[in-house]
């Protein structure tokens, strides 16, 4: 039997930059579904699917970069990774240096990561540090911090290790569709997903896997949404702190895939977010973060907005999992109905009485 060993020993192995002699820090990342919306396809009048990143072993796009990421730190002979983090990338990191037998230190902007995800490296055993700032001052630290300290720097910011590996996501869409999409939706927060997933379909292209390249359509929150205006955001804001992020260290990258594909990146509000987070859930049956609807929402803007053509093939990244934040579902209008323990009491509070 033969079953998904993770992306260090799959087909994809020889797009990524791993040592031979390397072994593998893997928890089988990758290989996530890709699910037809019927309800989005039938909206748009295209083809759309879902790519479930929130699958991944820490619910997160994250482990794509990180199973390579430490695989490398580790055959290196670090002790320690770092990262700064609006909460995924700090759980995935603390989950594979736990796995390598490595040290994990995460600096996170206090209050503002989801609880899930606090959860998450708080289990793992990382060394957590919670600083009174944004995620940007976490990652300008944390730079600070790498380049006099002998650990190993797992954000994707200049990592190629972790841009490698993030797209696999591509590699993984072409393969399933057997063709490239003509758009790709997906939420940008610090630039990195949107670069490694251009780079993806790029790749594939080169090497004549894909005929054609699509289109990337990127969305930010409104309130944090530099790229959009063409300008870092002091103060960033939006309830999908995932990308709450006002000076994207991966800039050129996610304007490069932008305007080598002819894309768009665009801004949506937080309403739109919601809207779209519980609509994923209730008509296709996938908890995704907030963050993550930010690719629907988008979505569905520009298809207002006549920028769709019917009969397109569209792919969403949904990049991480609901249950990270699970505060944003049980403040979102949830109205227990409670009873008694009697079946005549439960079904009159259903309406069922009768
Ligand atoms: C669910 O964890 O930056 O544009 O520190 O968690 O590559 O930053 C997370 C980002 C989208 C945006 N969706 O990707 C972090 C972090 C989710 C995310 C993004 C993130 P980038």
């Amino acid at each position: 039997m033969s079953s998904w060993q993770g992306l260090i020993d799959s087909p994809y192995r020889r797009w990524l930059p791993v040592p031979d002699t390397a072994p593998a820090v893997s928890l089988h990342e990758g290989a996530t579904p890709l699910l037809r919306s019927a309800h989005l396809s039938a909206a748009t009048d295209c083809e759309v699917w879902l790519k479930v990143e929130g699958a991944n072993p820490t619910g997160s796009f994250k482990d794509r970069g990180m199973t390579i990421a430490v695989t490398v730190a580790a055959a290196t002979g670090v002790r320690s990774v770092i990262c700064a983090s609006t909460g995924n990338t700090s759980a995935s990191a603390a989950a594979y240096a736990a796995r390598a037998g490595l040290e994990a230190v995460v600096l996170v902007p206090r209050g503002r990561i989801a609880l899930g995800k606090l959860a998450q490296a708080i289990r793992y055993g990382a060394r957590i540090v919670e600083l009174e700032g944004t995620f940007d001052d976490c990652l300008r630290v944390t730079r600070e911090l790498a380049a006099h300290h002998p650990a190993a720097l797992v954000n994707s910011v200049g990592n190629e290790l972790r841009l490698a590996g993030q797209r696999t996501v591509s590699y993984e869409i072409v393969d399933a569709l057997g063709r490239a999409p003509d758009i790709h939706c997906l939420p940008v927060g610090n630039g990195g997903n949107i670069t490694a997933t251009w780079g993806g379909y790029q790749n594939y292209a080169k090497e004549g896997l894909a005929a054609t390249l699509p289109r990337i359509w990127g969305f930010q929150a409104a309130g944090a949404a530099p790229l959009v205006h063409g300008t870092p955001v002091p103060n960033p804001t939006t309830r999908a702190t995932a990308i709450r992020v006002g000076h994207p260290a991966t800039w050129d990258g996610a304007i490069a895939a932008r305007d080598d594909s002819g894309g768009l990146i665009a801004a949506v509000t937080d309403e739109e977010i919601f809207d779209a987070y519980r609509a994923v859930a209730h008509r296709d049956g996938v908890f995704a973060e907030p963050a993550s609807a930010a690719g629907i929402a988008g979505l569905l803007r520009e298809h207002a907005a006549g920028r769709l053509t019917a009969g397109q093939t569209v792919v969403i990244t949904l990049s991480g999992n609901g249950l990270k934040d699970t505060e944003a579902s049980l403040h979102d209008g949830y109205e227990p109905t409670e009873t008694s323990a009697a079946t005549s009491d439960v079904a009159r509070a259903l309406g069922w009485d009768s």
